[in-house]
């Protein structure tokens, strides 16, 4: 039996696997950082065998609170990643599972590759309404690439689209292909709407060197780059302050940051009410925008979601609060669950790729809805 994780975005620590039956595993942390939630490895071994896995220490992890209720994803091909029954408990996450091939990929949530990210930029660029932009590199010198889409105008408005500034959150990612995927296709009325209206400024991953690495939340120094957007550095967050620069020399008329949440089952967004400069032109974008995605998809509800900030007390290091900000736009923060939508769920594959990209194509209809107010 070997268990191994020596691989684009693998993570875990082996204690123990001697026997199938007591596999001890426990997530590495965030290089230079105490984050440690997302785990990823590869299992190889006998079939038809039933294997016990068990991940400790989750006391020590980032978000505790996402574990009870929680099923990890697993995979043979790579490709379809399905649930696994998982049970929560003495900060302990049992994984108890019979291999049907011999080796299994396990992990927080689907996975999104460095290889899938170049492809999905060169997909992308190889359609004629986009082009893609080198913005700088990051501390490992990866490129931190930007997708511009539909043709640029003095006069048109400029929808920003930021994804995977927490590397784990790979959901994030695949919302973006969903949301390219509809924004391309020059038979979709609501992309062809949107295309006329504004500009798409797209970064489908805010954080490679994390991304590669394994981790959850932090860059290759151990930064939370979600909290680097009032003073960005070349030193601690390049990848914040590129993109930020290119904000400044384009503007920005309308703002979503996509993330994911270890905790709540729920698709929700988070916005800008806590902002000094946050008036009703702001407030009344907000709920157009959250009433018209209501309408569009159940997936999407305003019940459960982060308490909201008091007024003046935002913190203005985070993306949507700070770019909300200094661009007067309407700003939010997207999150969607690493579990499920508790209002559908879905036991053999809970929150997905599919799910995910769905929601991408879905949260353009809400864009079409404000589009001709955002200034
Ligand atoms: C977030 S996003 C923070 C947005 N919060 C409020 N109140 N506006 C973070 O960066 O901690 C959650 C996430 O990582 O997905
Ligand atoms: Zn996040």
């Amino acid at each position: 039996m070997r268990i191994s994780c020596n691989f684009d975005g693998g993570n875990i620590e082996v204690l123990n696997a001697d026997a199938p039956n007591n596999i001890q595993l426990s997530i590495r942390k965030d290089n230079q950082s105490e984050f440690a939630q997302w785990f990823y490895f590869k299992l190889e071994t006998e079939t038809m065998v039933e294997h016990k896995m068990t991940i400790v220490d989750l006391d020590k992890s980032a978000y505790p609170s996402g574990w009870p209720g929680y099923h990890a994803v697993a995979s043979y091909d790579r490709a379809e990643w399905f649930r696994v029954p998982s049970t929560f408990e003495n900060n302990q996450l049992h994984i108890e599972f019979i291999p049907e091939q011999e080796v299994t990929y396990f992990a927080y949530f689907a996975p999104y590759s460095y290889d899938q990210h170049l492809n999905l930029l060169a997909w992308a660029q190889s359609d004629y309404q986009c082009r893609q932009e080198h913005l700088g590199e990051t501390l490992d010198g990866r490129d931190m690439t930007l997708l511009v889409i539909g043709e640029e105008d003095q006069n048109k408005h400029k929808i920003w689209v930021t994804a995977r500034q927490h590397p784990g959150e790979t959901m994030a990612e695949w919302l973006v292909e969903g949301l390219l995927a509809r924004l391309l296709d020059e038979d979709d009325g609501v992309a062809r709407r949107l295309l006329d209206k504004a500009v798409f400024y797209v970064v489908p991953n805010m954080n490679p060197d994390g991304s590669v690495r394994g981790h959850l939340r932090t860059n290759a120094a151990g930064v939370n780059l979600n909290r680097e957007w009032a003073e960005p550095t070349l030193e601690k967050s390049p990848e914040v302050f590129h993109v930020l620069n290119k904000m400044k020399a384009v503007g920005v008329d309308l703002f979503l940051d996509v993330h994911g949440d270890e905790a709540i089952p729920y698709n929700f967004v988070a916005g800008c009410e806590g902002n000094p400069g946050y008036n009703d032109r702001l407030a009344s974008l907000e709920k157009n925008f959250v009433e018209a995605l209501l309408l569009v998809t159940p997936e999407f509800q305003n019940k459960f979601g982060y308490p909201k900030d008091a007024p003046g007390k935002a913190n203005l290091t985070i993306a949507c609060n700070a770019v909300g900000e200094r661009f007067s736009c309407l700003a939010y923060t997207l999150e969607m669950p690493f579990k499920d939508n508790d209002n559908l769920p879905d036991p053999l594959y809970g929150w997905s790729p599919v799910r995910c990209k769905q929601l991408g194509e879905d949260v353009l209809v809400a864009m079409n809805s404000v589009v001709d107010n955002l200034r």
